[in-house]
């Protein structure tokens, strides 16, 4: 599979690392209206109503809360994506990233 020879004959293993994934993390603050934050994560990651709710309640309870996991650039992606939109509308609203582990 991921058999080779080294310049002895040796068979070697190549280790093969899955790419870590990261986590896109919301973030709570004392201004942005909660229908505002079910809002974006409707839209930017595709959540029910209820998991929505959910996740904003566990970021107003708690500061923060794991939205979701993806490979680098689609966490960045959707994070930058979901923090444009609270600024397009005038909130603090953010959202970051943290690889896993
Ligand atoms: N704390 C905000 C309020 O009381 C609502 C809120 C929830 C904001 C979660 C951000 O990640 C957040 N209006």
């Amino acid at each position: 599979m991921n058999g080779t020879h080294d310049d002895t004959g040796a068979k070697v293993r190549l280790k093969i690392e899955r790419p870590r994934l990261h986590k896109v993390l919301l973030l709570n603050d004392d201004y942005t209206p909660r229908e505002f934050v079910i809002t974006v994560l409707r839209a930017v990651f595709s959540m029910s109503d209820d998991q929505a709710y959910r996740v904003m309640m566990t970021a107003h309870q708690k500061g923060v809360c794991v939205v979701a996991v993806y490979t680098k650039d689609v966490a960045e992606t959707k994070a930058t994506e979901a923090t444009d939109k609270a600024r397009q509308a005038g909130h603090p609203l953010m959202f970051s990233t943290e690889p896993e582990q």
